[in-house]
């Protein structure tokens, strides 16, 4: 992948969950330097400020947590993942994963436009693939999978014309998966990578069978990197922290071959709470992340072929 137009969209979605503090995000990661680090990388960077929400009016519910504003993020940031494709490689700094509602939203409507599919990568120790009807927790930043399947009961959002095909989605560092989802999982073709199989035969493996599937389509690749994907021990400033998680040079080395792979074309940054933070050191990780993704490595070596 050579020079990029990184286009850092701030999404201070705090609304798919009720443990608040995720709208610290992307000041958060403009405090540890993304920007820079991207630049000194020699892209250019172009920080576009915060998205703000469509107006809506909050109503009550008995299970479902700030549906209306969820459902008002959905809208703003599908219209601004849509626009910021068409200049460039847009960067969503969450926020929770509520965000990805929008962001995977507009992926599909630029990818449409221009008659490409779109693939997404999750990293993610939870499979977010529930529905309003099937989430217990009632917090929507558990359903963006299910909601851009194309799953039924996302009533009064964004409608879903053209679902995102399962056969496009790959989920790796699963270890959390409700029993509902983890039925809808399994009928699903969904490619799911739980630790478990990473712990036996290594990231790189399922990685590298999805990434080939991309460039074998020609996608465009949309790629949404929860925190909780790491362990909580390098990445404490998370709310859903799962044991167990994936190491920081797995980490690296996924975003790794995302850069060698020249496929990526759009990056959520999310469930970062700084309120939970360590001295900005979880922040500072998903940074250095966003940087192996856009090219930053030690030594030079010669690029894999996929
Ligand atoms: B995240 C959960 F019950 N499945 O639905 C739920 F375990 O974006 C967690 O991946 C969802 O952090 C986690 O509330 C959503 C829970
Ligand atoms: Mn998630
Ligand atoms: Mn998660
Ligand atoms: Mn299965």
């Amino acid at each position: 992948m050579t020079h990029q137009t990184c286009i850092l969209v701030g999404a201070p979605v705090d609304s798919g969950k009720r443990r608040r503090g995720c709208l610290m995000g992307p000041d958060a990661y403009r405090t540890a330097g993304l920007a820079d680090a991207l630049g000194d990388l020699g892209h250019t960077v172009e920080d576009r400020g915060n998205v703000r929400p469509a107006p809506f009016t909050p109503q009550a519910h008995a299970k479902i947590h700030a549906r209306e504003e969820t459902i008002a993020w959905t809208e703003a940031l599908a219209a601004a993942a849509e626009t910021s494709l068409r200049d460039g490689l847009p960067i969503f700094l969450g926020g929770d994963h509520s965000l990805s509602l929008g962001t995977v939203l507009g992926a599909m409507r630029h990818a449409d436009a221009i008659n490409r599919p779109l693939f997404v990568l999750w990293l993610d120790a939870h499979s977010d693939f529930h529905t309003p009807v099937t989430t217990d927790s009632g917090n929507l930043h558990g359903t963006p999978l299910g909601y851009v399947t194309g799953r039924s009961d996302f009533d009064g959002f964004p409608a879903v014309t053209r679902p995102l095909p399962q056969d496009n989605i790959a989920i790796i560092g699963l270890r959390s998966v409700d029993t509902a989802e983890r039925a809808a999982l399994q009928e699903s073709s969904i490619q799911h990578v739980d630790m478990r199989e990473i712990d036996e035969s290594g990231i790189a493996k399922p990685l590298t069978a999805f990434l080939e599937r991309v460039a074998a389509a020609n996608g465009m690749l949309h790629v949404s990197l929860d925190v909780d994907f790491l362990d909580p021990a390098v990445a404490p400033a998370v709310g859903t922290t799962v044991p167990g998680g994936a190491t920081i040079r797995e980490g690296h080395l996924v975003m790794e071959m995302l850069h060698d792979s020249g496929l990526m074309t759009s990056l959520d940054l999310v469930e970062l709470n700084p309120f939970l933070d360590e001295r900005g050191r979880t922040a500072r990780v998903m940074v250095d992340l966003a940087a192996s993704a856009l090219g930053r490595r030690v030594f030079d070596r010669p690029t894999r072929a996929y």
